[in-house]
């Protein structure tokens, strides 16, 4: 066994506008608690940090659309998360959060020191601003065409059909997220990253360096960056959310929140330090640690050219060793998404499948995206959960149990038997290349040796069929087949550890094994003649048909919501100016008198008290509407829409109404009772 050795372990800090999904777990937190699992096992010295992203457009724009603040959209998902995490059992030394006040010194430290070093350059650009809302629209606030696929929804700093990484000056069309107007051009002044610089000194060579190492995917995603020449990259933002810029003359400029972001790893490891009375420094500055990022696809320039870029500019730092990060993966054959909400979310799982962490720990590491897309489907999940986990690993544990109760009293039979040649290649196999595996981040390959152990148990539990034996006449025989079965059984329990933690504490239960949490266990696991052995336990049950249909269901209602709001929401307008809006005198008025337009079944003939005048109204709204029943409503009315005859009548102006997208109308009305002739604007 090699010798233990220090990491530190990140896994990509989720955004605080969202809650956990599975895409999630597969993609770098369910493979991250594996390595460190295993790290720990090992007997390696390991620090495993995370914490919530909470800066950046994403979440500034979700607070604006509900009325609230940001502190209050990260506050409701920081925990949300961080619980979710907790109660699935991801073994975070510490779970962070970027608005700490930890958080915010060690970013400004950091600028400072880049700052102070004269590592930044100073560059004054034009970008865009909206008049009307007198602000910078940095990333997401702006809008526009895509140059690259013609996606009218692209955002400025990237278009999510096509997936190409934009400017916002590269969209045709530019609108504001925010007043829905064309933006101008305005000068702004901002620090800069000079990556082009590194390229040619250092981080050109060093990622060449990692071609060996780093997954194909990652290796190749850098490359092609580097071929395309790095940029200086702005690291400051015209933004009220985030870390303020700790200069004196950086009014309203705040760290853009991919800088930030990544020292969060340091801030969380400063925080743990602090909690615990440890020193974090040799997790960051130690040459022999290891540093380790768990990440998806999406983030991989921002761990493998600029945070390597921002450490190695500010010295002191260790680089990364290894960023191994996963392509994505689906949902019943479609792509997740928050927004559509396509998405087995981990709180929901946990509260529908309760005590079933370790089913969907096995089923997403079996899956794992590990080196192309792959797919989750709630049927696979079942047969993957009642084929392998509940009738091999089950099974056989199950039946080891039974019989020495029912044979030997529950004790273990015979402390030295001829070990059969098969499990033992089996279980050395599994003591010598499951590491192997693991510290090449194969997790799902890995889950597949272990799980040929359990395999191989069942198959040699059944070709030996002891429970067909005579017991009085073949008990050295039968003992033989039990004492082996119960080695077999604790070594599960040891090299099940990483990867169903819950299940691998279940089986040293009930073997009455303490303590055997390293490794090594492997060799030493094996259990002296008459230990007793604990009760039996069922470590899984079969999931029900109902159980996956209801997952469907909700799916399916996710796909119809989705279908029937894209179908039903009128598609927006163009943009208005202010000055075209108030044109529109909009009052507020007093239904006096209605009744129904002869020989006209949809019209209403109504009296209208406008606060100025009294005037007579023709709507369309007969078929929602008695006349009786809406006398003595207050109604917004466009008071100055051009007169126009309707079947003989004039109408002096329009009733404003809201449509429900099946077609039933609403009076739009004050929230109490105000003066006729109000003005609406
Ligand atoms: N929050 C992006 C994401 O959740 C970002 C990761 C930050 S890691 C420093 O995909
Ligand atoms: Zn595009």
């Amino acid at each position: 066994m090699k010798t233990p050795e220090r990491y530190t372990v990140t896994a990509a800090l989720p955004y605080a506008n969202g809650p956990v999904h599975i895409g999630h777990l597969a993609g770098c937190y369910l493979p991250a608690d594996i390595f460190v699992r295993f790290l720990r096992l090992q007997g390696s010295d390991v620090l495993f940090v995370c914490g919530s992203d909470e800066h950046g457009v994403p979440i500034t724009l979700k607070a604006r659309n509900e009325g609230i603040s940001p502190q209050q959209v990260v506050d409701k998902y920081h925990h949300l998360m961080k619980d979710a995490f907790a109660e699935f059992g991801i073994s975070f030394d510490i779970y962070s959060r970027t608005s700490a006040p930890v958080h915010h010194e060690t970013a400004r430290a950091f600028f400072l020191n880049l700052y102070e070093k004269g590592e930044l350059t100073e560059q004054v650009s034009e970008q865009y601003f909206d008049e009307q809302e007198k602000t910078f629209l940095a990333d997401r606030y702006i809008m526009g065409t895509c140059p690259n696929c013609g996606n009218e929804n692209a955002y400025g700093d990237q278009c999510e059909k096509c997936g190409k990484s934009l400017s916002p000056s590269e969209l045709i069309n530019p609108r504001s997220k925010l007043s829905g107007m064309a933006p101008v051009k305005k000068e702004t002044r901002h620090w800069y990253l000079p990556l082009d610089r590194y390229q040619n000194e250092w981080l050109g060579n060093w990622i060449d360096s990692q071609q060996q190492q780093w997954r194909p995917t990652v290796f190749g995603q850098c490359k092609s960056w580097l071929d395309q020449g790095l940029q200086a990259r702005a690291i400051t933002r015209d933004l009220e959310w985030g870390v303020k810029v700790p200069l004196k003359d950086a009014e309203g400029k705040v760290l853009y929140v991919w800088f930030d972001a990544p020292i969060g790893y340091i801030s969380a490891s400063r925080e743990w330090a602090a909690q615990t009375g440890n020193d974090w420094k040799p997790y960051w500055e130690d040459q022999n640690t290891r540093l380790v990022h768990f990440i998806g696809k999406d983030n991989i320039v921002f761990h493998c050219i600029i945070f390597p870029a921002m450490l190695k500019a500010h010295g002191g730092f260790i680089l990364p060793d290894h960023v191994p990060a996963n392509e994505f993966l689906n949902l019943e054959g479609d792509k997740i998404s928050t927004s559509r909400n396509w998405a087995v979310w981990l709180h929901e799982y946990l509260a529908d499948f309760k005590g079933r962490k370790d089913e969907l720990r096995y089923v997403l590491t079996s899956i794992a995206p590990e080196t192309k897309d792959s797919d989750f489907s709630w049927k696979d999940y079942q047969a993957r959960v009642n084929n392998e986990l509940a009738d091999i690993l089950g099974n056989f544990v199950n039946r080891v149990m039974v019989l020495t109760h029912k044979y030997f009293a529950g004790k273990v039979p015979l402390a030295a038997f001829e070990p059969s040649p098969e499990l033992e290649a089996i279980s050395s196999r599994v003591y010598t290349e499951v590491p192997k595996m693991l510290l090449q981040y194969d997790f799902r390959q890995a889950l597949v040796e272990v799980m040929n152990l359990a395999r191989a148990g069942n198959k040699y539990l059944a070709d030996k069929q002891p429970w067909k034996l005579d017991l009085e006449q073949n008990r050295e025989t039968v003992a033989a087949i039990i004492a082996c079965s119960i080695d077999v059984t604790a070594k599960l329990s040891v090299c099940l550890q990483p990867f169903l933690p819950d299940t691998a504490a279940k089986i040293q239960k009930m073997l009455q094994l303490e303590g055997r949490s390293q490794w090594d266990s492997l060799l030493t696991v094996h259990l002296p003649e008459g230990h007793q052995l604990g009760a039996p336990e069922i470590l899984f049950k079969k999931i029900e048909d109902a159980a996956i249909e209801a997952q469907i269901q909700k799916l399916a209602e996710s796909k119809n919501i989705a279908a029937s709001s894209i179908a039903a929401i009128e598609p927006a307008k163009p943009p208005v100016s202010y000055d075209e809006f108030t044109k529109l005198d909009i009052r507020i008025g007093t239904i006096i008198a209605a009744e129904k337009v002869e020989k006209a079944d949809k019209l209403l003939r109504l009296q209208i008290d406008t606060g100025l005048d009294q005037r007579t109204v023709v709507s369309g709204i007969a078929a929602y509407f008695k006349p009786e029943e809406i006398i003595g409503q207050q109604v917004c009315l466009l008071a100055n829409l051009a007169p126009r005859k309707i079947r003989g009548i004039e109408s002096q102006g329009m009733i404003l109404m809201a449509e429900n997208p099946d077609g039933t109308l609403y009076f739009v009305q004050p929230g109490s009772t105000v003066l006729n002739g109000s003005v609406v604007r």
